[in-house]
């Protein structure tokens, strides 16, 4: 799988499939999932009302509708609680469920937020290593991914994602 690191905002990306931080009711919300949803327009909400919520650590899928990308993938992320709650391994489920979903639907370009360090507090250096960790070592059963992109909104969240990415390369 390749990754890449991308500054911007999510809801420009050309990608097949784009992952939305959304929360338990996917019915909306501020951050990126509020951005997502002015940006693909008001069938995003009525589409999502269809689907019953989803779990911490889980993903469903959408239409993009008004979006350039043809799929949302909408996951929820732990509310950082301290790190006893389980929120390392909640985050890191966000992303293999997301790509088994995206592989699901023949999704070759998936572009993922920096989900749960915004309203979910979830410590940057910690979700950062464990998004990069996840997607590089996602174990993919029809190789359909080939690539993913991770979109970070600010420059703070940039450097800490960069960093993540050089450091998984120098263990090896
Ligand atoms: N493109 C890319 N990243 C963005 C964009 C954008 N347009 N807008 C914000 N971000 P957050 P969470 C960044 O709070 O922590 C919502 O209300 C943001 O700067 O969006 O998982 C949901 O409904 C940060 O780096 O998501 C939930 O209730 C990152 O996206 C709750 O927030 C994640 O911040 C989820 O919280």
């Amino acid at each position: 799988m390749e990754l890449e690191i991308l500054s911007g905002d999510i809801t420009m990306v050309e990608a097949d499939a784009i992952v939305n931080a959304a929360n338990n009711s996917l019915l909306g919300g501020g951050g990126v999932d509020g951005a997502i949803h002015r940006a693909a327009g008001p069938e995003l909400l009525h589409e999502c009302r269809t689907l019953g919520g989803c779990g911490t650590g889980m993903a469903k899928i959408t239409k993009g509708y008004r979006l350039p990308a043809k799929y949302v993938i909408h996951t929820v992320g732990p509310i950082w609680h301290g790190g006893g709650a389980n929120e390392e391994n909640l985050l890191a489920s966000c992303y293999k469920n997301s790509l088994l979903l995206a592989e699901k639907y023949n999704c070759r370009y998936v572009a993922f937020p920096s989900i749960s360090t915004g309203a979910y507090s979830f410590p940057l250096q910690k979700a950062s290593k464990i998004a990069v960790k996840a997607i590089m070592e996602f174990q993919s059963i029809e190789n359909v991914v080939e690539k993913a992109s991770i979109v970070c909104f600010d420059k703070k969240t940039k450097e800490y994602y960069d960093k993540a990415l050089k450091e998984y390369f120098k263990k090896d």
